[in-house]
């Protein structure tokens, strides 16, 4: 029988003292997670017997998460960021505070700075005219009673028929299939753009690593992200993911949710200005009342911003 040193006396105020507690500097929030950082890794160290070989395995696998800018796309992977919106949705549960268009993960592909357009929008550069089935998407943003919200901020990003998004892609041109639209009078939004395809990881890259490790795949459905805000409105951060993919309730980040599923309605006979195949895909969103104004406002989270 080992012995356990994980809770002595002597090894707890050793990590008191490395996570700072031994003096009166830097940040009291900070010192209390990072005990608890040491604390807990300790125990999971002691607990599963970890080998020397696997913790410096584990400490080079960070650096090179990190190398490849994947941090953001590990914790979607591994469902930590699906769990943030089941705790938060426990918590507005708790508050009384429910309806609207649920919540799903924003994901590491978002860039600020996208251009705004009023009521509609092209979002595509027809790079992939011929290739891409041209999608007409489009919806109202509401309240939770049903009425309109007028000037609404619907700010929305997708991947191209290759699944991969502009500004990580850069083959791709600025702000390709990112725009802000702003509703009009009756709330409505209206965007051109194409069909896209859903998300692969990069099979060379450290997620997919941990993945295989884990026996998953690192694939999501074709899905449109969206960051909805308006004046005494709550904001809202969602996905529409899209009916009829393989995926769709396979999803490696966990975002689809009951709620959130498009359809996608195919056409052959050409109109609206397409001569062909063309996909039309009509969503609406509700959104609660903002309880204060921070409640408008999306997370702080740090997010790419085009340059230029
Ligand atoms: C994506 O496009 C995405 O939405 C998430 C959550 C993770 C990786 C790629
Ligand atoms: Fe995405």
């Amino acid at each position: 029988m080992t012995v356990k040193i994980t809770h002595t006396d002597a090894i707890q105020s050793f990590f008191k003292e490395a996570a700072g507690f031994g003096n009166d500097n830097g940040s009291p929030r900070l010192k209390s997670i990072i005990l608890r950082v040491l604390q807990d890794a300790a125990k999971i160290i002691e607990d599963l017997d970890i080998t020397e070989d696997e913790f410096w395995k584990s400490v080079d696998y960070l650096n090179r998460l990190g190398g490849r800018s994947e941090a953001g796309l590990l914790v979607a992977g591994l469902g930590i960021e699906h769990f943030l919106d089941l705790l938060q949705d426990t918590k507005d549960a708790q508050v009384g505070l429910t309806g609207g268009t649920p919540r799903t993960i924003e994901g590491p592909l978002y860039v600020a700075g996208a251009p705004i357009c009023n009521a509609e929008a092209r979002m595509d550069d027809g790079s992939e005219e011929g290739v891409a089935t041209v999608m007409f998407l489009e919806g109202q943003v509401l309240d939770t009673l049903g009425k309109p919200v007028a000037g609404a901020t619907v700010d929305l990003w997708h991947a191209n028929t290759k699944g991969t998004y502009s500004f990580f892609d850069q083959s791709q041109t600025e702000y390709n299939l990112r725009r802000r639209i702003i509703t009009d009078a009756e709330g409505r939004y209206r965007a051109r753009s194409i069909v896209p395809s859903g998300y692969g990881c990069d099979p060379q890259g450290p997620t997919q690593e941990c993945l295989d490790l884990l026996g998953r795949h690192g694939q999501r459905p074709a899905h449109v992200h969206f960051f909805i805000s308006a004046p005494g409105h709550r904001h809202l951060t969602t996905q529409i993911n899209l009916s009829g993919e393989k995926y769709l309730w396979d999803d490696f980040a966990y975002a689809t949710r009951e709620g959130l599923v498009g359809e996608v309605v195919f056409h052959e006979d050409g109109a609206r200005g397409v001569a062909g195949r063309y996909a039309e895909l009509k969503f609406d969103f509700q959104l609660q009342q903002a309880v204060d104004t921070a409640a408008e406002l999306r997370s702080h989270r740090p997010r790419a911003l085009q340059e230029g």
